[in-house]
C-alpha cells in the first residue's frame, strides 16, 4: 500500500450520479463547493430526459472543477458509480467520494469524512445509524427499509457496519484498485451493500462518521420495490455463497 507524503494534498473527486435532478443539482453542487472548495466533481448523468446533462455541461463550462460523464441511458446507480470510479482512477485521484445529487447528503460533513480517510480509514461511510447520526423528513417506511437492510446485511454478510446501504462515502483509491470492479454486477442500491461486503472481506478498515440525512426537497426518488427486492435477494445469495466457500475450504476441497 503506497502512502502519500504528508506535504502533498490528496486529490479528491466527488462522483455524483444524476437522473432527472434538474432542480436539485445546482444547489447541491453550490453547497458542495462552498463546503469543500478543493474537490473536483464528476456528474455522471444517464441521459436524463429532463435535461440534467445539459445543465451539468453548463455548470462545467463555468467552473473547471466540474466535469461531466454522459452515459447513453438509465442503467442504475451501481453502473453509474462504476463508470465514475474508472474515470477517477484513470486520472489518478487519491480519494473518491460518492454523493447523491438531491441534497440528502450534507456536504458540510464531508471535511470530517475526508479527515477520517486521511487519518487512515480505507472506506469512510457517512452513517445515519451510528450515535450522532440521523434522518430528517424521511418517511418511516424508508427508515424501516434502511434499518432492516443493514440488519439483514450484518446477519448474512457478517459486516460490522451500522449503515450498510449508505450512499455517502469516501473510498481511498487503493481500495477501488484492489477490488475487482469489473466483477461487481449489482446495478441498483444493492451496489452499496456489495461494495461494503467486498471492502470488509478484503480486510480494509471501514470507519463510520455520523451524518444527518435530509429527504430531498425537490424532484422525486428513483427508489422502487424492484430495487429493494434485487438488493434483498442478492444479500442472501452473497451470504450463503460466502459461507459455502468457507465450509469447502475448511473441509479441504
Ligand atoms: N446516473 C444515474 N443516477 C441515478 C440512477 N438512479 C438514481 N440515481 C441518482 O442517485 C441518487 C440517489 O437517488 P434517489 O432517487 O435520491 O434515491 P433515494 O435517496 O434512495 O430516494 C440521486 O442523485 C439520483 O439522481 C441511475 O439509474 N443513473
Ligand atoms: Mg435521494
Amino acid at each position: 500500500m503506497t502512502r502519500l507524503p504528508a506535504s502533498r494534498r490528496d486529490r479528491t473527486l466527488v462522483v455524483m450520479p444524476t437522473y432527472n435532478e434538474l432542480e436539485s443539482l445546482p444547489r447541491t453542487v453550490g453547497r458542495l463547493l462552498e463546503a469543500c472548495p478543493d474537490v473536483d466533481i464528476l456528474i455522471t448523468d444517464d441521459n436524463s430526459p429532463d435535461g440534467t446533462g445539459d445543465l451539468a455541461d453548463r455548470l462545467a463550462a463555468e467552473d473547471p472543477r466540474i466535469n461531466v460523464l454522459h452515459r447513453a441511458g438509465k442503467e442504475g446507480l451501481g453502473a453509474a458509480y462504476r463508470a465514475g470510479f474508472a474515470w477517477a482512477l484513470e486520472r489518478g485521484y487519491d480519494l473518491i467520494v460518492e454523493m447523491d445529487a438531491d441534497g440528502s447528503h450534507p456536504p458540510e460533513t464531508l471535511p470530517l469524512m475526508l479527515r477520517a480517510a486521511r487519518d487512515g480509514a480505507d472506506l469512510v461511510i457517512g452513517s445515519r445509524w451510528v450515535h450522532g447520526g440521523g434522518v430528517v423528513n424521511w418517511p418511516l417506511s424508508r427508515q424501516a427499509i434502511s434499518r432492516c437492510g443493514s440488519a439483514v446485511s450484518r446477519l448474512f454478510l457478517g459486516v460490522a457496519v451500522r449503515d450498510v446501504t449508505a450512499g455517502f462515502r469516501v473510498y481511498q483509491a487503493h481500495v477501488l484498485r484492489a477490488l475487482d470492479l469489473a466483477n461487481v454486477d449489482s446495478v441498483g442500491y444493492g451496489f452499496q451493500v456489495d461494495m461494503t461486503f467486498r471492502t470488509a472481506r478484503a480486510g480494509f478498515r471501514i470507519v463510520e462518521v455520523p451524518i444527518t440525512f435530509a429527504e430531498r426537497e425537490l424532484g422525486v426518488s428513483k427508489m422502487s420495490g424492484s430495487i429493494v427486492k434485487e438488493a434483498g435477494i442478492s444479500v442472501v445469495r452473497w451470504g450463503l455463497t460466502a459461507r459455502w466457500q468457507t465450509l469447502r475450504t475448511k473441509l479441504g476441497r
